[in-house]
């Protein structure tokens, strides 16, 4: 016979398969809905009020880590029982499993407000632990129960390698089969009867299983992660700006098919991040420290954000990366406090000029001091567009700098600002080969027509946006052909802060053309007909594009 650790590693890895898919299965319907939580809050509700008191003095603050330590140690035992129990024969195993299933389930379902949809990490759970002590049992050669043995389990039993069988016999009790290749089959062949312990393939299996428990747990514990985030944010309630933005002038959206409309849309924000998976912080375990060069360090909860008064402003975000003529820029209506009302209550130094943001996953901005305190609406964005700021843009706050590309300024989940100097310290970028310091450089985009795109000859329109953000586009010029610069007519802005949308008639003659665009913003500089990659500070370079017209 098998020894009785072989039952209870079966029992134990099975339910930690069976926790673990019950986990993943809760990151889709609710993190509340995880067995062990619905059992440990149930336990609270059932325990007698001396108890809980008597829990609450003697654990304080880790009552709730040992309340699901108990029930963790509690399944343990019960789960290495219930596979010495399907050792002897698989019946029973799931009998017990079930058993287990049905506590858990109704743990869940006789939660406030709990659905029967909510039973499914459970049911599933289960079923699949069910599923893997079958597949264990089978395996390493338990007892199985009535009926032919199938033959997937004898030939893969004959396949193990003839030392291992040796040695196994070596170590195995008296009155069981030796695995030997030729007596095997016969064995296998009847139903109910022991067959060869193998402890190998016990051992491998067992670590399967672990590497699948694990990765379910640890897969499932992210979604349910990103659930209770988004559920806090659907919670937040955004007050009314001190300082609400004009309404937009009526003019700043010329309406062009094809063309970016003026406001972004959330859904269609370009996004760009070091982070493979999103952040997911809790607006209240969110802080953010200022410390470094500081009269005061000053620690804020995003409810004591919420209580200064917000500003509301018209921002193009735009990123360093982006080509000449790319996606990377967007423009949104952001709400806020003022990075500088923040800091001025630390106190800065005289020596001061960077602020060197990390976000809650470690990515870090350095800013330039005198940008934000110049009295431009640098924010501690808390909302885009009307909206919670989305999770993807960094919720619960983000950085939003007029003017500056989002690597050196935009900060999504930022937690932490150091008050520091640019002799001292280097952000993410820097040593990546990315300038220290990233100022927008001038730029315009043809939007339509597209690049590539076949006309029809006759009047068309050719549009597209600039910007030149905190100074602002004043003109824009287009060409066709190489030939003379035609002044666009540009959309109205309601600052200098947002791209500007412009639109030019053409009367479009048949053949290929080449349309280029330049901007000259309101310090008089135009745009420079120079290439320059993004690296290190930004491209350069006019905005073309060829079409057929027919
Ligand atoms: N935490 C964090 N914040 C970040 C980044 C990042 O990688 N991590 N990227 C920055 C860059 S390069 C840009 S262009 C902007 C983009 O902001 P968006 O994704 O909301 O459009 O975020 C900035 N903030
Ligand atoms: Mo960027």
């Amino acid at each position: 016979m098998a020894p009785a650790w072989a039952g209870a590693l079966a029992g134990l890895v099975s339910g930690g398969v069976a926790l673990g898919i019950a986990q993943l299965v809760a990151g889709f319907v609710g993190p509340e809905t995880f067995p062990v939580v619905a059992v440990g809050d149930a336990t609270v509700d059932l325990t007698p009020a001396p108890v809980k008191d008597f829990a609450i003095r003697t654990f304080g603050e880790n009552d709730k880590a040992v309340l699901v330590g108990g029930v963790l140690v509690v399944l343990a035992g019960v789960a290495a029982l219930i596979g010495v129990l399907a050792w002897r024969r698989l019946a029973y195993g799931f009998a017990g499993l079930a058993a287990f299933g049905v506590i858990g389930a109704l743990a869940v379902v006789t939660r406030p407000d709990a659905g029967l949809l909510d039973a499914s990490p459970t049911v599933v759970g289960v079923a699949v632990g069910a599923w893997a002590l079958a597949w264990l049992v089978r395996r390493a050669g338990g007892r199985r129960g009535a009926g032919p043995a199938p033959d997937t389990a004898s030939a893969s039993a004959a396949s193990v390698p003839l030392t291992l069988v040796g040695a196994e016999r070596a170590t195995s009790a008296v009155g069981e089969q030796a695995g030997d290749g030729a007596e095997r089959p016969a064995v296998m062949r009847a139903g109910g009867e022991p067959v060869a312990f193998d402890r190998r393939r016990l051992l491998t299996g067992a670590v399967g299983g672990v590497v699948v428990a694990g990765a379910a747990g640890v897969l499932g514990q992210q979604l349910g992660g990103r659930q209770a985030v988004d559920a806090a944010r659907t919670g937040v309630a955004l007050p009314r700006p001190a300082t609400p933005a004009k309404p937009l002038p009526a003019g700043a959206d010329l309406r062009i098919r094809g063309l970016s409309p003026f406001v972004t849309p959330n859904r269609d924000f370009y996004r760009v991040d070091t982070a493979l998976v999103v952040p997911q912080v809790d607006p209240n375990d969110w802080k953010l420290r200022i410390h470094g060069l500081v009269d005061r360090p000053v620690e804020l909860t995003y409810a004591d954000l919420l209580k200064m008064p917000l500003t509301e402003a018209d921002v193009t975000l735009a990123c360093v990366s982006n080509e000449v003529g790319g996606p990377y820029v967007g423009n949104a209506r952001w709400l806020g406090v003022r990075m500088s009302e923040v800091l001025r209550r630390a106190g800065l130094r005289s020596d001061a000029d960077m602020l060197l943001s990390t976000s809650a996953d470690g990515f870090t901005c350095g800013t330039p001091v005198d940008v934000v305190m110049d009295g431009r609406e640098a924010l501690f964005a808390v909302a885009m567009n009307g909206e919670v700021l989305p999770v993807d843009h960094g919720f619960p706050v983000r950085q939003v700098v007029p003017g500056l590309y989002g690597y050196v300024s935009a900060t999504k989940w930022v937690v932490d600002i150091k008050v520091t100097r640019f002799d001292r310290d280097e952000a993410y970028w820097t040593p990546r080969g990315w300038s220290a310091k990233g100022p927008i450089k001038t730029q315009s985009r043809i939007d339509v027509p597209k690049s590539g795109d076949s006309l029809k000859a006759g009047g068309t329109t050719i549009a597209g946006v600039a910007w030149a953000q905190h100074t602002g586009v004043d003109a824009v010029e287009v060409r066709v052909d190489r030939g003379q610069w035609r002044q666009a007519k540009l959309a109205e802005v309601p600052g200098p802060d947002t791209w500007r949308q412009w639109s030019i008639d053409w009367a479009a003659t048949p053949g290929e053309h080449t349309i280029e665009v330049r901007a000259t913003d309101a310090s008089g500089y135009t745009q420079t007909d120079q290439l320059a990659p993004p690296a290190p500070d930004g491209a350069t370079g006019w905005h073309s594009i060829t079409v057929k017209v027919s």
